[in-house]
């Protein structure tokens, strides 16, 4: 029989066979918050002062074991006792500490196992240290105890790059001891009384594994390699190292150190907030108690290159796909572009062949509109126009199920038009990928005017399932990506036609975190699409906005991009070129519009384009088409290549103090009458276009 202690309201222990039992209560994912820590303190004191008591398990209560420190608690005062403490407390007890690992053992809650003397897992059982995604360091001796159970190559991937392992990888790396299938529980305690009167294999007293220096410069080369100047991986790969020379209490002094230092920095911060972010973006109002429909089979029409990125992300999902074309030529080539995709992943060891054959086996690609009627959900990525679309939607009305959904991948079309040209707009919703759509983690869901909560709710489930991150937006022209991006593009062209060069804004961006910077992002998806929609648009352009000609003048050049060699930058075997006759053309649209170039520093550069991304956030919020400022940060995060490390341009508004209150003051200026300051001030930016409130305000 047990008695229950409760070491602290979130830890409790309960005697079986002699053994305490304790239990980390602490939903959602049983975080070692401040109480935790206190209440695993408490219990190893007991363990040690019972006499009775001859050793201890740990087990995590519902399905995680613990998830990692109480991020919540980061960037308030540290509350005591530290977990370090507490390891140490656990690891020096003399009777035998075991881990049963009944889910996620992540940061401090894989710490804690670490600190155990042995780790029992469940199979379905996760371990990792991914502090660095969180800008920071283990701080609980995850980066001294681990290499001394996988060697030092081995910690210095898994923590510099924040990997997660499955059970089976981690018992073959000896990280878990054992896998159990049956009941863990008992299995763990049954494995704690075996070690009772063993000496403690204390993982902290370890030796490290001996590594090939060469070995350990492989594994942080390649660690580092994507981590684009962000402080943790780096830190991570230093801390580790130390392992192999310092005593553990000298190694873990140094670690606790970087892991405060980091914690108190603006990376940490911003990809906190990244963090937190993500969390809230699942959560749409409208939504609540609203089940989304079954989806087996998603319909994909139109297989070029967007419509079979979106074949590949459906059927690595475990969706069955029918793909449709207008001609059997085209279906075969469409097929033939899914396989290629497909024998792409399997080259690069991403996938054996028995997954490309068991993803074959749930793809038909056809001719006949007709198959679409076994599908759930049907997904269009046809030409973007609207008299296409809009025929299409009217054909597919005829052809699915009463219940099947119509999502329409449009970049810039309304879908409102789309949808109302249908029978049952109710169940058209915007699914809006980003190239290539099997990689790209960005969807924007788009809530269309008629759009039902529960096609909604579809929309957002099937596009998680398909690994993706969806943030909800409303309809507008570009939605919520395209609109910022615009914004940045023009802010980027006036910089150029006011003095800065090209490779200046490029050079202050990529200092900054961007992996590429604006005009190396336009050459690379090719100017002319643009330039066709700037010629479309000209006859309603408004005559007073500033124009950049610059873009016109290079496409009518012929440079269109990387893929005709010229573009803002030459380009000799894929490397960008500074090119005298960009420079040329340049100084030419700035003299006929009398424009003294000036200079700018990359401070300047920066603050301003990301003041541009962020005034049309704030415009965004205002029209309701973004619900929140971090949905912003997060499109332009997982679609635009903005670094997450700087939490997104709303969050840099936010921390930097930086206005973006020009919607604000576009609704005063209407209110106010066109006499009126707020009107004067507008009247400026739009004739200067410099943006006096884009950074410098
Ligand atoms: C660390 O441990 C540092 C140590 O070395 C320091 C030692 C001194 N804290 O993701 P979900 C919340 S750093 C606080 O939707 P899932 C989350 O906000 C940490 N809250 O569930 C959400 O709340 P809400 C290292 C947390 O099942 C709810 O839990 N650990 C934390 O898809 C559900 O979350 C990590 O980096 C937390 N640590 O995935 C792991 N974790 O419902 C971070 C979650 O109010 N966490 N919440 O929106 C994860 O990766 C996933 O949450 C996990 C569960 C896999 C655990």
């Amino acid at each position: 029989m047990t008695d229950t202690i409760a070491f602290s309201p979130t830890v409790r222990g309960a005697i079986r066979d002699g053994v305490l039992l304790v239990t980390i209560d602490n939903p959602p994912v049983n975080a070692s918050g401040a109480e935790v820590r206190a209440g695993l303190l408490a219990a190893a004191r007991h363990a040690a002062g019972e006499a009775a008591l001859r050793a201890v398990v740990i087990r995590g209560a519902g399905s995680a074991f613990v998830g990692g420190a109480d991020i919540r608690e980061f960037g308030k005062p540290a509350a005591e006792p530290a977990l370090p403490l507490v390891l140490a407390a656990l690891e020096d007890l003399e009777k035998p500490v075991v881990a049963a690992v009944n889910g996620v053992a992540l940061g401090g809650g894989c710490e804690i196992a670490l600190a155990c003397h042995l780790r029992l897992a469940v199979p379905g059982a996760r371990f990792g240290l991914p502090e660095v995604k969180l800008g920071i360091i283990p701080g609980a001796g995850g980066t001294q105890r681990l290499p001394r159970l996988v060697g030092i190559p081995t910690a210095v991937e898994m923590i510099a790059t924040g990997r997660i392992l499955g059970a089976a990888e981690a018992a073959a790396l000896g990280i878990a001891d054992r896998l159990v299938e049956g009941d863990l529980e008992a299995e763990a305690i049954r494995a704690a009384l075996d070690l009772v009167g063993r000496p403690p294999r204390r993982t902290g007293s370890l030796p490290v594994p001996p590594a090939a220096e060469d070995a350990v410069e492989a594994a942080a080369a390649k660690a580092l390699a994507r981590s684009r100047g962000q402080a943790a991986p780096a830190e991570a790969v230093r801390v580790v190292r130390l392992a192999g020379t310092l005593p553990l209490a000298d190694g873990m002094a140094e670690e606790r150190a970087t892991f405060v230092r980091l914690r108190d920095s603006a990376e940490a911060a911003a990809l906190r907030h990244v963090f937190f972010a993500e969390r809230a973006a699942a959560k749409v109002s409208g939504l609540e108690g609203v089940s989304p429909r079954k989806v087996e089979t998603i319909g994909v029409v139109g297989t070029g290159l967007m419509g079979s990125g979106i074949a590949v992300a459906a059927l690595d999902a475990g969706y069955r796909v029918i793909g449709v074309e207008q001609t059997a030529e085209a279906a075969a080539r469409g097929r033939e572009r899914i396989d290629g995709l497909l024998a792409r992943a399997v080259k690069s060891g991403r996938l054996d062949e028995a997954g490309r054959a068991d993803r074959l086996a749930r793809l038909d690609v056809t001719a006949e509109a007709g198959a679409l009627a076994a599908a759930d959900l049907v997904v269009e990525a046809v030409f973007d126009d609207l008299a296409v679309k809009t025929e299409l939607f009217v054909r597919l009305d005829g052809i699915v199920r009463p219940d099947c959904i119509l999502a329409t991948n449009t970049s810039y079309l309304d879908p409102d038009t789309i949808a109302a040209a249908t029978a049952h707009p109710e169940r058209v919703v915007g699914l809006h990928f980003f190239s290539p759509a099997n990689v790209m983690r960005l969807v924007e869901v788009v809530r269309c005017a008629r759009t039902a909560p529960d096609v909604l709710a579809t929309g957002l489930a099937v596009a998680r399932r398909l690994g993706k991150l969806p943030i909800v937006c409303g309809v507008c022209e570009g939605f919520i990506g395209n609109r910022v991006f615009s914004a940045y593009r023009r802010q980027a062209e006036f910089l150029v036609e006011d003095g800065a060069s090209p490779q200046a804004v490029d050079a202050a961006l990529e200092a900054w975190g961007f992996a590429m910077g604006p005009f190396a992002v336009f050459d690379m998806a090719g100017l002319e699409i643009a330039w066709a929609k700037r010629k479309r648009a000209a006859a309603t352009r408004d005559p007073r906005a500033r124009y950049v000609a610059i873009p016109d003048r290079l496409c009518e050049a012929g440079r269109f991009g990387q893929k005709t060699g010229r573009g803002w930058y030459s380009y000799r075997d894929g490397k960008r070129e500074v090119d005298p006759e960009t420079e040329a053309l340049i100084a030419a649209a700035r003299a006929e519009k009398g424009i003294v170039p000036r200079s700018f520093t990359a401070d300047e550069i920066v603050a301003t384009l990301l003041a541009a991304m962020a005034n049309e956030g704030a415009r965004l919020l205002e029209e309701g088409i973004a619900v929140r400022a971090s949905d912003i940060d997060l499109v332009m995060i997982n679609g635009y290549g903005f670094p997450a490390h700087k939490g997104g341009p709303m969050f840099q508004a936010d921390r930097t103090g930086l206005p973006v209150l020009l919607a604000r003051l576009e609704a005063m200026a209407a209110a106010d009458g066109p006499g009126s300051e707020p009107s004067r001030l507008l009247r400026e930016r739009a004739t200067r276009g410099d943006g006096f409130m884009d950074g410098n305000g």
